[in-house]
């Protein structure tokens, strides 16, 4: 490959398109603080996602910060190793204590059945992250949080417009946090988003995202600047004229993969779950050392040979990071299934202008290096 592939590339709409919005807010010369396509974003995002409420923000870390914020939540959190970075980070900077737990090996997601252990009197809420897009059993964990009168934050930066059984999975939980960064399905440069329920809890996020003002002169909560801005919303509007057609792009991609892909010995794949409608954010696939006679990371790197970035993601888990490792529920050996996962998981590229010849190239190339040769 002459041109280097990466792990994604943004979807861009057209740019006379764009140039019509710029103009607007050139006349306007309104430029942020809840504008016109702010509140028209907010507005169309529903109706897409099939939520009642969303408040825009600046990107999805501090969306995550306001959301743990909105609901007050202290003490100790129990989540997920298996995720960027920024979802336990979102902890650290609430001063909040978080207790990793291992993950489920058919989603990667927090595996419900180990979350009760990990609960302590400290323990104020569960924050889950659909990785990958991959929907986490919300039942069970709804029912765990009830019992325990625990929240329940979904880190929902993967999913855009995921459904369980026709239901859109953003309504699950008390909040879920989304993240439109240039590497997402949806994205406006940088972007994030939270959903809720209700119009209360609507108000309290947005004074939260603006200094905590509730009128020119009344500042009611510590808050923080993280509003989206009018360049941000209008891409973003554009953006959704046309990300159905990116997702349908992403869909044949991910068929293409796992049909080209079956009967390499030691790589398998996440294929669809049945009832859920996907959206395709990224596709894994795992790599046996002992069956494919390499390991990942001799495959990350014969593929940068080829000018192929792959990216091993969510690699090393975050519980391995020197922030976190020294906390009792990182210890090594304490989650098998995310401890083996990690060390084996590599995200090839998909992205909708990704050509089926470069596919060929990666298929290929596993098939050779998993031969021995
Ligand atoms: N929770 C979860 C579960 C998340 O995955 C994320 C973000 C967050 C929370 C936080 O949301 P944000 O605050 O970011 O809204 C990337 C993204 O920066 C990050 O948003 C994302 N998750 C994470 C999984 O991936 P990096 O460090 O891998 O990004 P980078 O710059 O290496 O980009 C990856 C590849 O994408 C590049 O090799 C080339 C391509 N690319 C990237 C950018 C930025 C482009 O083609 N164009 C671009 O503009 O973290």
């Amino acid at each position: 490959m002459n041109d280097s592939i990466f792990v994604t590339q943004p979807s861009m709409p057209p740019l006379d398109e764009y140039v019509e919005y710029l103009k607007e807010i050139w006349e306007s010369k309104w430029l942020t603080n809840n504008g016109k396509f702010h509140r028209q974003l907010e507005k169309e995002l529903c109706d897409y996602l099939g939520v009642k409420y969303v408040s825009l923000f600046s990107n999805g870390t501090l969306a995550l910060l306001t959301a743990l914020q909105a609901l007050r939540i202290t003490g100790e959190v129990i989540t997920t190793p298996y995720s960027f970075v920024a979802t336990s980070h979102a902890l650290w900077w609430n001063n909040i204590k978080p207790v990793f737990s291992d993950i489920e090996p058919a989603t990667l997601n927090l595996d419900p059945e180990k979350i009760e252990a990990a609960i302590t009197p400290l323990t104020t809420a569960i924050l889950a992250v659909h990785v990958y897009g991959n929907p986490c059993n919300t039942d069970r964990i709804k029912e765990i949080a009830d019992t325990y009168g625990l929240k329940v934050i979904y880190d929902a930066c993967h999913t855009f417009g995921v459904k369980v059984k026709g239901v859109p999975v953003l309504n699950f939980g008390d909040l879920s946090v989304m993240s439109f960064h240039a590497t997402k399905v949806y994205n406006t440069f940088e972007g994030g988003a939270i959903i809720c329920h209700d119009e209360a809890m609507k108000k309290r996020i947005d004074l939260l995202k603006n200094f905590g003002f509730a009128g020119e002169t009344t500042v009611i909560a510590p808050g923080i600047n993280a509003k989206m801005n009018e360049v941000q919303a209008a891409f973003g509007l554009l953006q959704l004229k046309y990300v159905d057609e990116a997702i349908a792009k992403r869909k044949r991609i991910f068929s293409y993969y796992c049909q080209h892909l079956k009967g390499i010995k030691g790589v398998t794949y996440m294929d669809e779950m049945p009832g859920v409608e996907h959206c395709y954010s990224y596709f894994p696939v795992f790599i046996n050392e002992g069956e494919f006679g390499r390991n990942r990371d001799y495959v990350y790197e014969e593929l940068k040979k080829i000018n192929v970035y792959t990216r091993r993601y969510f690699y090393p888990l975050i519980s391995q990071f020197p922030a976190y490792r020294g906390l009792e529920s990182a210890a090594a050996g304490k989650m098998p299934v995310a401890e083996k996962v990690t060390e084996e998981v590599l995200c090839l590229p998909i992205y909708p202008d990704l050509n089926y010849s470069t596919i060929d190239s990666i298929i290929g190339k596993l098939k050779v290096f998993g031969s021995g040769s």
